[in-house]
């Protein structure tokens, strides 16, 4: 493929359009932070306000983690991304991500979990996350533990998203048994990869039920046939 095409399919991607109805939990366009942890500061807070249509709860709550390695491992939220990554190829860390609104929370390097995140989200199927790109380093996919509190009950869950560009990570609610997506309280993210591991994130937000969260998954097989219809179209409105 030419570099233009590529260029140009990265952004189709990403400017795909959420489904009505579906529920920001961050797009990164407010909140901004870069921070830094390693040997002598090994856990590394931001708690950061905005709007609650940029982010859920109008409270983030992050943690960056340093686990072993010589360098710095970094996060930053800036120009709608979130960005985790190592400074070598020996270094890794972890990042947390929690909504669970003004709950309190100080940046002592401990995070606090809050309740008042206030969500219904029972007319969802689940979570996507944007990723504009993964390289998970050494083991070449990332772990995401993923933990929803709600009034009845809480539940965590593990995914894996493996390398790649503009790709979606659906997490299903139907993993989540015995939470009451009624009232859920509190949602967060713990991203942990090997050494050299790097990502950033567009945008995290709920999949409306019946939106076809979790089918559309940009990977090259199903991007391939959305760009050559572009295409046609295009030629097409061309020949005209
Ligand atoms: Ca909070
Ligand atoms: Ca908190």
């Amino acid at each position: 493929m030419l570099p233009k095409n590529r260029a140009f399919l990265a952004g189709l991607i990403a400017a795909t359009a959420l489904p009505a109805g579906a529920v920001t939990i961050d797009n990164f366009t407010e909140g901004t932070y870069a921070l830094t942890a390693n040997s002598i500061m090994p856990a590394v807070e931001a708690v950061r306000t905005g709007s609650t249509s940029a982010i859920a709860g109008g409270q983030r709550d992050a943690l960056l983690r340093w686990f072993s390695g010589p360098l710095n491992v970094s996060a930053i939220v800036t120009g709608g991304a979130a960005q985790f990554f190592n400074s070598d190829s020996q270094t890794a860390g972890g990042l947390v991500l929690q909504y669970d609104g003004f709950d309190g929370e100080v940046e002592d390097g401990v995070l606090n979990n809050g309740s008042n995140l206030g969500l219904n989200l029972a007319g969802d199927d689940g979570i996507e996350l944007r990723f504009r790109f993964l390289e998970a380093g050494l083991a070449g996919g990332m772990s995401i533990l993923t933990t929803i509190q709600s009034a009845q009950g809480t539940a965590s869950h593990t995914s894996f998203a493996a390398n790649g560009t503009n790709f979606n990570h659906f997490i299903a609610f139907s993993n989540f048994a015995g939470v009451d997506f009624t009232t859920v309280q509190r949602i967060q993210f713990e991203f942990t990869g090997t050494q050299a591991t790097d990502f950033t994130l567009t945008g995290i937000f709920t999949m409306p039920s019946g939106s076809g969260g979790g089918d559309v998954i940009p990977g090259p097989a199903a991007v391939l046939p959305f760009a050559a219809g572009v295409f046609a179209a295009l030629r097409k409105r061309r020949q005209r």
